[in-house]
């Protein structure tokens, strides 16, 4: 996967890709004592825009706030200044955006308060997670032998790289199998999430989705919740079990990394017509227009990165044409 770029963002600075190192004795690396953000920014009419800027930003600094950090160096409005200035710095268009809050300088008692909080932000071109065919046909998908966290032992709501492992164990076994992605249910047997994603389930024209209490509060979900009642549709949060989703019409899943992505399959049952249905193909279709700033409803999603540019510097007047 190319992830390369020419800058990363580390603590204020544009540091060139190759240099933007940390060393092994950093805690958040052997302990994940880290928070971070998955943030999509695409290319538009007017120029690049990070999608949910603001709440991508103010979901940060809630991770942070979970895990126990005390004081941050920065506020929500600072790292969505950073965040503008590094995919400008880039010159990106599409492209993923990865900021990351890690423990550093002190921190191996196991107390969060021995090291204070480093902020870093990486942005890459990363294209359909879920493969390239997805968006139509659909990905399949079994329900993980992992179960998903107990909300008193992992923080849900926090996007702390150590709830990570629990994602990783899942997503490897799965992809081992052959399926592409898992289902994770919790500790009381309702269907959680996915590895990386929120999940939806659509039965009769109507949306049914877990409550937040024990999964990520995904901003992706949230903008689809938002789309589908616009949409005309009904959605309803409440516990779904293995089984309804077995006789689900359509079942979707929802991220940044993945965005709107039917399932064709669960754990060897073709769903619905067995590939991606039409309601999921509704909000897709509206979410990608509203990503590529082609949908004026929904433009307050939008953060266009150049806009807060500077002036732009005259070009040269002694660069006149002979
Ligand atoms: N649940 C989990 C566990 C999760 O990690 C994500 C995002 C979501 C739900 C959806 O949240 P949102 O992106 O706000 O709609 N997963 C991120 C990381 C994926 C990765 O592979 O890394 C993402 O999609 O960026």
């Amino acid at each position: 996967m190319g992830m390369e770029s020419k800058f990363i963002w580390m603590d204020g600075e544009l540091i060139e890709f190759e240099k933007a190192t940390i060393h092994f004795l950093t805690p958040a690396l052997h302990y994940g004592a880290a928070v971070f953000e998955g943030i999509r920014a695409y290319a538009t009419d007017k120029g690049p825009a990070v999608f949910r800027l603001k709440e991508h930003a103010e979901r940060l600094i809630d991770s942070a706030q979970v895990f126990g950090f005390r004081e941050l160096p920065y506020d929500a409005a600072e790292i969505a200044e950073a965040i503008r200035q590094t995919v400008r710095a880039n010159g990106f268009g599409d492209c993923y955006i990865r900021p990351l809050l890690y423990l550093t300088g002190g921190g191996w008692n196991l107390n969060v308060d021995g090291g204070k909080a480093s902020l870093a932000i990486a942005v890459w071109e990363w294209g359909n997670y879920l493969g390239e065919e997805a968006l139509e046909k659909g990905i399949r998908a079994n329900v993980s032998s992992f179960t998903r966290h107990q909300p008193n032992v992992m923080m849900t709501k926090a996007k702390i790289a150590g709830n990570y492992p629990n994602s990783i164990l899942a997503k490897t076994e799965s992809v081992r199998l052959g399926f592409d992605e898992a289902i994770m249910l919790n500790p009381q047997g309702f269907v959680a999430e996915c590895t990386g994603e929120n999940i939806f389930v659509v039965r009769e024209g109507r949306i049914f989705t877990p409550p937040l209490a024990d999964i990520l509060e995904g901003i992706t979900r949230e903008s689809l919740i938002t789309i589908a009642t616009d949409l005309g549709f009904k959605v309803i949060e409440t516990l779904i079990s293995r089984d309804q989703l077995y006789v689900a019409d359509e079942v979707f899943v929802s991220g940044t990394a993945a965005e709107v992505i039917g399932l064709s399959e669960i754990d060897f049952r073709k769903i619905g017509g067995g590939k991606t249905g039409p309601v999921t193909r509704s909000i897709q279709k509206v979410f990608h227009d509203v990503i590529r700033g082609k949908d004026p409803a929904y433009d307050g999603w939008l953060d266009y990165v150049e806009i807060s540019l500077p002036v732009k510097v005259a070009v040269d007047s002694s660069a006149k044409l002979l």
